[in-house]
């Protein structure tokens, strides 16, 4: 079984609380402030690795946290950071977050931050300034982000095998490669994609078997859809046709079939360069063979090449096995280049950051009952970021909220000093000063 989905819960660390803390020193009466930095948060990362498969882990694991900071303390200490938490997934794996950014694994080594850490809370230190200088003023740290992502794994292949149930696919993979996929005398014998690999002449090639395709594979019918996006990131395909179909069916037709599907499934894919493999050719006699291949490139042009093969005799194998190994080399290596990450066609979506600047954007709504609602990212970190409860640190907010324009938007609704507010789940009276 491969596995080539999951869904996973990844969770963030959350940031240190700054501190609040006053110098003690013998001879000092007073001492200044000196409440250290809480630490950021661990964030959760994704990390290629190639001695990964499939994403078999994730049926058992879904959850992944990371550690929080350390927070603040007295004599300037600041916490220590969180740890990140490292997620390993195998080459080709695609991720999409629930903000709805993307990344593409590709790389061994390759690393990419799905949930950013908190960042740490100001200690009173911080807040010191000409006019106060006892601060009892700190913040506490942020949560880390959090959510479910997805995760999806396209197999990295050089050379994708396609074709109807029963073609005689996994045979040729059999053949060509040390791979021992499952052959029978019945169609959907393939019911998930197998990797071999055949030793080219300067590296290896990998070989992707994928389940037959049938009419209507690429809307969902038979096997062949879900697989269809493995051969996606393949530079090549070898379309398979059965010489002499047991089922009497016409190998123009069968042809055809494949095509239209591959072309249904993804513009791109249909544009992949192909070859065609003529197999069973033992179960015709060589000239029927050769009238046929002749035939089929004449139909096709210089565009595709023709092979007249079997395995159960070897015949065009080997032809077969150095037109890739001469074609893949030349075509680049499955995913490692720009150009193969490109033809997936991901959307390169920077991972959303929070900029101070995004804090001006907020909304006033008064509601019913004469209360007040306000929303945004900036007021929500703001609330977060203090304790209500302490004077200075209502008094901050407050001040805050004034230099956002948020009292003057709360004014033009008609609110009034000593009105309630809520922000971010907080119910508050606001006394602007
Ligand atoms: N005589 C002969 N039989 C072959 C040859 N290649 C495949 N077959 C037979 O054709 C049948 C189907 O072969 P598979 O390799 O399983 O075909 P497939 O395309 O992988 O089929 P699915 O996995 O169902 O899509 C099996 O009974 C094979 O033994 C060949 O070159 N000569
Ligand atoms: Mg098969």
């Amino acid at each position: 079984m491969l596995y080539d989905k999951a869904r996973i819960n990844v969770v963030a660390g959350g940031g240190g609380d700054g501190c609040m803390s006053f110098r003690r020193e013998a001879h000092v009466p007073h001492g200044g402030p000196d409440g250290g930095d809480g630490g950021h948060g661990g964030d959760v990362a994704l990390i290629c690795d190639d001695s990964l498969r499939d994403l078999q882990s994730f049926k058992r694991s879904v959850h992944y946290k990371a550690k929080r900071a350390g927070h603040g303390e007295g004599a300037l200490r600041h916490g220590a950071d969180g740890p990140p938490m490292e997620v390993r997934v195998p080459p080709g794996t695609q991720v999409a977050t629930w903000d709805g950014s993307t990344h593409d694994l590709v790389v061994p080594g390759q690393r990419v931050v799905v949930a950013r850490g908190g960042s740490g809370g100001r200690g009173n230190k911080k807040f010191a300034s000409s006019t106060i200088q006892a601060p009892r003023l700190r913040e506490r740290g942020l949560p880390g982000e959090e959510g479910w992502i997805d995760l999806r794994l396209k197999l990295l292949a050089d050379v994708g095998l396609v074709g109807l149930p029963n073609a005689g696919k996994s045979s040729l993979l059999a053949r060509m490669t040390r791979a021992a996929p499952k052959v029978a005398a019945y169609p959907f014998t393939t019911l998930e994609p197998v990797l071999g690999t055949l030793e080219g002449a300067e590296r290896q090639l990998v070989i992707a078997d994928i389940p037959g395709l049938i009419e209507g594979a690429s809307e969902g019918a038979g096997l062949g859809h879900d697989f269809l996006a493995h051969v996606e990131r393949t530079r090549l395909l070898v379309h398979v046709l059965d010489l002499a179909p047991v089922d009497g069916s016409d190998p123009l037709e069968n042809h055809a079939t494949i095509e239209a599907e591959l072309r249904a499934h993804d513009r791109r894919l249909a544009q992949l360069p192909r070859l065609l493999a003529l197999s069973k050719a033992d179960l015709v006699a060589a000239e029927d063979a050769e009238r046929a291949a002749g035939a089929w490139r004449e139909r096709l042009g210089d565009e595709v090449d023709v092979f007249v093969t079997s395995s159960a005799t070897g015949l065009g194998l080997q032809e077969l096995s150095l037109e890739l190994a001469r074609r893949v080399p030349l075509l680049g290596r499955a995913g490692s280049d720009a150009d193969a990450i490109a033809l997936d066609d991901v959307p390169a979506v920077d991972h959303r950051v929070f900029r101070p600047a995004a804090g001006r954007n907020f909304s006033v709504e008064r509601a019913d009952d004469g209360s007040f609602r306000v929303a945004g990212d900036g007021v929500q970190r703001l609330l977060l970021r203090h304790d209500l409860d302490n004077d200075e640190a209502l008094a901050h907010v407050e001040n805050r909220l004034r230099r956002m324009g948020v009292i003057s938007a709360l004014e033009a609704q008609g609110f009034e000093p000593g009105d309630d507010v809520e922000i971010a789940g907080v119910m508050f009276e606001l006394h602007p000063g």
